[in-house]
């Protein structure tokens, strides 16, 4: 919970609340992306490949959609409730979300829906990407194996996990003590939130693949796997062993 002495000490001008300051938090932290008072800090990042880069297994007006107009809300609420105290406005979204209960209460749970949705779907275009998918590879492939047993395996747990999720929400790869582990969070919530880094997301609410798959959410979660940049989930894996 978040005191009134806290709130005050977040809300007045001065230092850096020293809850922002972890090593954690730091590490997870991408570049701040602006000091600006008067302009809105967080941005829709561009996609770096066509919206019908990923057919035949995401449709291109899925992509536009879920990119143009879904991820472009969570950034507009996220900036509207960062307005409100600029002293945050140097955040980065991680480190928002690794402090949600040392935010405004007025903000926390708008933070925590539409940060989580802005860093979620972030990540999620990077994963993916045209001529991808196949095996993994690296030292992905490598922990995969030795945590799951095969490739297969884990891809059999982690599509089971998606399908058995309850209504909206993201499966997750997540490095926890550098151990791999496949969980779930509900609506936008992100691992980082419960200290744990996501390798690689899939988005399963229904707006991530209902044009094409309907109600099957099961054959999206397999053909999903057709276009993971496992170049990009390497480099997350890279990034969440330094923790
Ligand atoms: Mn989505």
């Amino acid at each position: 919970m978040t005191t009134r002495r806290n709130f005050l000490y977040l809300v007045s001008a001065g230092t850096t609340a020293t809850f922002f300051g972890s090593a954690t938090a730091r590490a997870w932290a991408t570049p701040a992306v602006a000091t600006a008072t008067t302009t809105d800090v967080f941005r829709v990042p561009p996609l770096t490949y066509d919206y019908n880069a990923l057919e035949p297994h995401i449709d291109a007006a899925t992509m536009k959609f879920h990119h143009d107009k879904h991820h472009a809300a969570y950034v507009k609420n996220l900036n509207t409730a960062v307005n409100k105290y600029p002293q945050l406005k140097t955040k980065t979204v991680e480190q928002l979300l690794t402090n949600l209960d040392k935010l405004p209460k007025d903000i926390q749970t708008t933070v925590r829906n539409n940060g989580g949705g802005h860093l979620n779907h972030s990540m999620y275009w990077q994963i993916m990407g045209p001529k991808a998918g196949g095996a993994p590879t690296g030292a992905i492939a490598t922990a995969i194996t030795t945590q799951f047993g095969s490739y297969d395996t884990f891809k059999t747990q982690f599509n089971e996990a998606g399908t058995k999720l309850f209504g909206s929400g993201w499966v997750w790869l997540v490095t926890d003590r550098n151990k791999l582990k496949i969980m779930t969070t509900p609506n936008q919530d992100s691992p980082i939130s419960q200290g744990l880094y996501p390798i690689m997301g899939n988005d399963v609410w229904e707006h991530a693949y209902y044009l094409t798959y309907q109600n099957r959410r099961p054959e999206y979660l397999a053909a999903w796997w057709n276009v993971i940049n496992w170049t990009e989930v390497n480099n997350r894996f890279d990034r969440a062993l330094k923790v």
